[in-house]
Formats: structure tokens, sequence, C-alpha cells
């Protein structure tokens, strides 16, 4: 069986959030018609508490988009995003959440960054995501939502870990940078996953 995971599809990503994605609302419709495709849709939420250490704010001196090195792992400094509870982290309006049956919240822990809907940033925690996935018996996973070259990107890679078969919808998804874009398509596929676009699903 297949299922479409829906990657952080809310407010502050798109145009108009705190840490919008150019075009990023350009994908709602495309993926409200994609699942009607899928016997199964998941999503995945960034939920993030306001201490939380990817937050340039909480950290004095360092500027947005500086890199720093927390615990051995690199850490972008991200403007404030996603914070639990807040318009910001609410799915995107227009998007159709009614066939979405779960909904996989990730970054909650302030000590570590999560972009995989899988597993935190350091592999210590799992969601339940991939457990939930297999116990529906599902092989087959599509990834579309935001931002293509860190949530979906990440997303994909731990998927193809746990040895799903990993498609990356590119017309579903947008990136921060074009360069980002282009260098995870690169990653997918050298890890085995499978590009394709929402007109080849059916
Ligand atoms: C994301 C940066 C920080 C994403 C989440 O959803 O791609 N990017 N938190
Ligand atoms: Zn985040």
């Amino acid at each position: 069986m297949k299922a479409l995971i829906v990657v952080d599809l809310q407010n502050d990503f798109v145009p108009g959030g705190s840490l919008a994605v150019p075009g990023g609302h350009e994908i709602i419709p495309i993926i409200n018609r994609l699942e009607e495709k899928f016997p199964l849709v998941v999503a995945t939420q960034d939920w993030h508490p306001a201490n939380h250490l990817s937050f340039a704010s909480n950290h004095p001196g360092k500027k947005v988009y500086e890199t720093v090195i927390i615990d051995g792992l690199e850490q972008i400094l991200w403007p404030d995003h996603c914070l639990q509870g807040k318009e910001g982290a609410r799915l995107v309006s227009g998007f159709d959440d009614r066939p979405v049956e779960a909904i996989f919240r990730k970054g909650t822990d302030p000590r570590i960054d999560s972009y995989s809907g899988f597993f935190d940033n350091g592999r210590k925690k799992s969601t339940g995501l991939g457990d939930y996935l297999r116990g529906r018996g599902v092989r087959q996973v599509y990834l579309c939502g935001l931002a293509a070259e860190f949530c979906v990107l990440y997303t994909a890679l731990d998927a193809l870990e746990l040895d799903f078969e990993t498609y990356y919808v590119e017309d579903a998804t947008r990136a921060l940078s074009e360069e980002g874009f282009h260098q995870a398509k690169e990653q997918v596929v050298k890890r085995g996953g499978i590009l394709l676009t929402s007109a080849e699903i059916n």
C-alpha cells in the first residue's frame, strides 16, 4: 500500500509566515488533488516550544540563518516559527485536511531540532511515524510539502533508511533556495529515491 506524507504544510512556511518558502502556497491545490489518489494520507507538523534551540532569538548575539554547533550537531538558527498552538503552526488554510488520518508532531524537545518526520536530528527519538506506516501495511511513501531541502528532504532520507520505497513529488514541494532544491533532489536519487511529478501518479 502507498501513503502520501504531507510535510509541514503550515502557515509559517508560506508567504506571510515567519519562515516563508517562496511560492509555498502554490502547492496547496496540487496536494489537495493528490490526496484523492492515496488510500492513506498522513501529515507532519513542526511544533516548537518558545525556548527551542533552533530559534536565533534564543542565542543572544547570533543572527538568523547563522550556523552554530550544538552538542556536536550543526544547527541553522531560524526565525521563530511554528510555535506550539499559535497561528503560524496551524496547517495552512485551503489545505484539505479531511483525508489526513494522523498528524505527527516534531521539534517539540527544546534541546533538539527535528527536520525529519521520522526522527529528531540526533536520531535519538522517533515520532512513531515509521511504526505507524508499517502497522498500516505501507511499503511506498510519497513526499510533498515544505521545505523541499529541509523537512521534505530529511523525511525522504529517513524513509529510504527505513526501507520504504520513496517518491519525492517535485511539483508538490517548494524550496527556500534553488541551489538547495537541486542538491536535495540529487541526494534523494543518490540514496535510491525516485523523483516524479504529481501528473505521473494515479
Ligand atoms: C523546516 C526549518 C526549520 C521545514 C522546519 O519544515 O523545512 N525548516 N524548521
Ligand atoms: Zn522548525
